[in-house]
C-alpha cells in the first residue's frame, strides 16, 4: 500500500480539503450542498479522522468508495488498526472515551474490514492546481520541505520511529505559534485540532473547525486557497 499519493490537476472542476469528519457525513452533506459541490466535477480531500465521536461511523467505507473522495489516514483510523491487532499501545478505555464505542461493538469481520481499508489510506497526498502544489497530511508536517517528506513516505529515506507519530498526532506548529514556511509546496493543509476558525501558520492552512462537534466545516478552495464558508 503505497504511502504517499499524488494527484494530478482538475481542470474542469474545483478541489476542496475538509478537516476531520468523526462520523458527521450527513452534517458534511448539507455543508457541500451549500457550497454546491458538483461530484460530477468537483473533488473533495479529506484531512482524515473520518471515524469515531459521531453516530455514522460506518458510512466512511461508502464515502471512501466515491471516485470525488480521498483522504488521508488520520489517527482515528489508525487506531482501528491497533484495536484489531490487538496493540497493548491502545487503551480500550481511551479507545471508548474517544469514540470507538462503535467500533468495539462491530462484529470481527466488520472490524477487519474497516481496518483493512483505513490501513490503505496514505500518510500524506498531494494535488496539483494551476497555481501551485498543495498538500495533505492529518495534523503535521515534520520536515521543513515538503520535498523530504515525499521522499520520506516513498521510502528514498531511512525510516525513523519518532517520525512517525508525528504526522497524525502533533500539535508542534499550533503549540509553538510556529509560522516557518514549507518549502516546495503552496500550502500544507492539516486538521487534528479543533479550533474556531480556519487558521493559518507559514503556509501551513488549520481546517478542523469541529464540524463534527459545536462548530462547522469549513471547506478550503485548494485553487484560491479560500475557505467555504467564508
Ligand atoms: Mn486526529
Amino acid at each position: 500500500m503505497a504511502r504517499f499519493e499524488h494527484f494530478g490537476p482538475n481542470p474542469d472542476g474545483r478541489d476542496y480539503a475538509v478537516g476531520d469528519i468523526h462520523g458527521h457525513f450527513t452534517r458534511l452533506e448539507a455543508t457541500l450542498d451549500r457550497a454546491r459541490f458538483d461530484p460530477a466535477r468537483d473533488r473533495l480531500f479529506s484531512v482524515g479522522d473520518l471515524v469515531d465521536r459521531g453516530p455514522e461511523s460506518p458510512r466512511a467505507l461508502e464515502w471512501l468508495e466515491q471516485p470525488w473522495f480521498h483522504a488521508v489516514q488520520g489517527n482515528h483510523e489508525v487506531l482501528t488498526r491497533q484495536y484489531v491487532d490487538g496493540d497493548p499501545q491502545l487503551d480500550p478505555h481511551d479507545y471508548r472515551s474517544s469514540g470507538g464505542t462503535w467500533f468495539m461493538e462491530s462484529s470481527p469481520a466488520e472490524q477487519m474490514l474497516y481496518a483493512d481499508r483505513f490501513s490503505q489510506l496514505p500518510i500524506a497526498l498531494e494535488i496539483e492546481t494551476a497555481q501551485g502544489l498543495v498538500g495533505l497530511v492529518h495534523a503535521h508536517c515534520p520536515f521543513s520541505s515538503w520535498t523530504t517528506l515525499r521522499e520520506y513516505l516513498t521510502g528514498a529515506l531511512p525510516y525513523a520511529i519518532e517520525l512517525e507519530e508525528a504526522f497524525q498526532w502533533s500539535r508542534a506548529r499550533l503549540k509553538q505559534r510556529d509560522e516557518s514556511e514549507v518549502r516546495d509546496v503552496r500550502a500544507v493543509v492539516v486538521g487534528h485540532t479543533p479550533l474556531r476558525r480556519p487558521r493559518r501558520l507559514g503556509n501551513v492552512w488549520h481546517i478542523d473547525t469541529a464540524g463534527w462537534s459545536e462548530g462547522y466545516f469549513s471547506l478550503l478552495e485548494l485553487g484560491q486557497l479560500k475557505v467555504v464558508p467564508a
